[in-house]
């Protein structure tokens, strides 16, 4: 059967440190990303963009919460709404929802959406674990905490339009992590995840780590979201990131990943839902980020160098 993708926009530099990353949908659009999918023989509809007034005219730092920081939370609390339902209704018309942002704390909504009606997993490709909470985060970014908040995590309990109650904890699993902060680390630790660094891809190679990363994340549950922060790639493949981090995936390994999440999505019917982040068109050279996060989509959603079988 013919793949069905609905592209969703979510323009949103809410939970970055970096203005940009709000233009991140009209680059990857502009680069092509419905043509891509289209060679790719997905079926793609695009729905635009949900509503995200510009950072310039909200007040961040009267939406700092009392007790830790977290900017713009009130903000990113309206799109994670209006997210969530865009790809709770995708998905229940038989679609794949690709959320394109935007700033990651939009992973909020893509997970809350994504684990209405099942138990979920995650797949997090990232330099980043997104583990950080108000009270723990260095920077107050909410790009920093989505899986803290999707998880439930201490200052997120209770707070409903933030969490995935069911987002399983066991089925979250980190690809790449080379920049973590310390209490972050021990709170990855902690966790009911697995994480795979950058060492431990030199070592075992991308394969064998995003093999073992999608059984482990769709272990036990009805689908897996994919979440894919561009500054996981080397900083020389995708400058066009707020916040790069030296030593990340080659371009190679990165398309051989995302074809590893196709090869597994085709036996096993586990890509629920996908989003591509934190593309920053201003600090982009030649829109080249944005092209890369349009023909990793397409690779992650069966695109092969010799066409279809
Ligand atoms: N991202 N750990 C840092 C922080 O501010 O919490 C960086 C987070 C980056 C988040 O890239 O999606
Ligand atoms: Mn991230
Ligand atoms: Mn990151
Ligand atoms: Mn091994």
């Amino acid at each position: 059967m013919t793949k069905q993708a609905r592209i969703i926009g979510a323009p949103t530099d809410y939970g970055a440190n970096r203005r940009g990353v709000d233009m991140g949908p009209s680059a990857i659009r502009y680069a092509g990303l419905a043509d891509q999918l289209e060679d790719a023989g997905v079926s793609c509809t695009d729905v635009g963009d949900v509503t995200a007034p510009p950072a310039e005219t909200q007040d961040a730092d009267k939406r700092v919460p009392e007790e830790g920081n977290a900017k713009f939370v009130e903000e990113i609390e309206a799109v994670s709404h209006e997210l969530a339902e865009e790809v709770e209704a995708t998905i229940a018309g038989g679609a794949t929802p690709l959320v394109v942002g935007g700033d990651h704390s939009v992973a909020i909504g893509s997970l809350r959406g994504a684990a209405a009606d099942a138990d979920i997993g995650t797949v997090w490709f990232d330099a980043h674990a997104d583990l950080n909470a108000p009270s723990t985060s260095p920077s107050g970014n909410v790009h920093g905490m989505p899986l803290a908040a999707a998880l439930g995590h201490r200052d997120f309990a209770g707070v409903d339009w933030a969490t995935a109650p069911r987002l399983n904890p066991e089925n979250v699993v980190w690809v790449g992590l080379r920049s973590v902060d310390d209490q972050e680390a021990a709170d990855v630790r902690d966790s009911a995840g697995t994480a795979f660094t950058m060492s431990d891809i030199d070592e075992h190679g991308i394969d064998e780590i995003t093999e073992r990363a999608m059984a482990i994340a769709s272990d036990g549950v009805d689908g897996v979201h994919v979440s894919l922060d561009l500054d996981w790639l080397d900083p020389n493949e995708a400058p066009g990131v707020g916040t790069p981090v030296r030593g990340g995936v080659t371009y190679r390994e990165a398309h051989r990943a995302m074809e590893i999440v196709a090869e597994h999505d085709r036996e096993h019917d586990s890509l629920r839902s996908m989003e591509a982040v934190e593309v920053n068109p201003i600090l982009d050279e030649h829109n080249e980020t944005a092209h890369l996060a349009t023909e990793l989509a397409a690779s992650a959603l069966g695109k092969r160098i010799l066409g279809r079988e």
